[in-house]
């Protein structure tokens, strides 16, 4: 076996029994296949409403492994971040729908903004990494003003 195939192995073993980790730089990786084995006709639909200054509701909690859309609607008149990073990297992605309109797929994202009144971005995703995260507003001073929130993966 040559160093090159023996590495190729190896990989091909820490990726099959790897547990899923979260680095600040991570994301799940294997993202399509757990976005395969999810059951999508089961898929929950979870709405947060963005408004001046606040998140509804505040706290949302995932189950691991099921299949989600999360809906975000900004209903205020002022633009609002969804801004969620380390969240972001603990799911693995199917989509994001913006507007009902555009369909954005990538490994991982970081915020979705702005989003104007009237907006609606659809996520679609499996929660994968177990833990607590945060979600904020990071415009001017809304997070001082309320807009925060926690995202759990239990
Ligand atoms: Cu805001």
């Amino acid at each position: 076996m040559t160093i090159r195939a023996r590495l190729a192995a190896c990989l091909v073993i820490a990726a099959g029994f790897a547990t899923p980790l979260l680095a600040n730089d991570d994301y799940i990786r294997d993202a399509a296949e757990r976005v395969k084995a999810a059951d999508w006709n089961a898929m929950e639909v979870v709405t947060v409403t963005l408004d001046e200054h606040s998140f509804t509701p505040s706290e949302l909690r995932f189950k691991a492994g099921k299949a989600y859309k999360l809906q975000l609607k900004n209903v205020g008149k002022k633009d609002h971040y969804f801004t969620a990073e380390k969240f972001f990297r603990a799911v693995a992605w199917r989509k994001a729908m913006v507007d009902k309109q555009a369909e954005v797929k990538a490994p991982y994202f970081t915020a979705f903004e702005p989003l104007k009144n009237g907006g609606q971005i659809d996520l679609y995703f499996v929660p994968v990494t177990k833990g607590s995260y945060d979600v904020i507003c990071t415009i001017e001073d809304h997070q001082q003003q309320g807009m925060s929130g926690t995202l759990v993966i239990e």
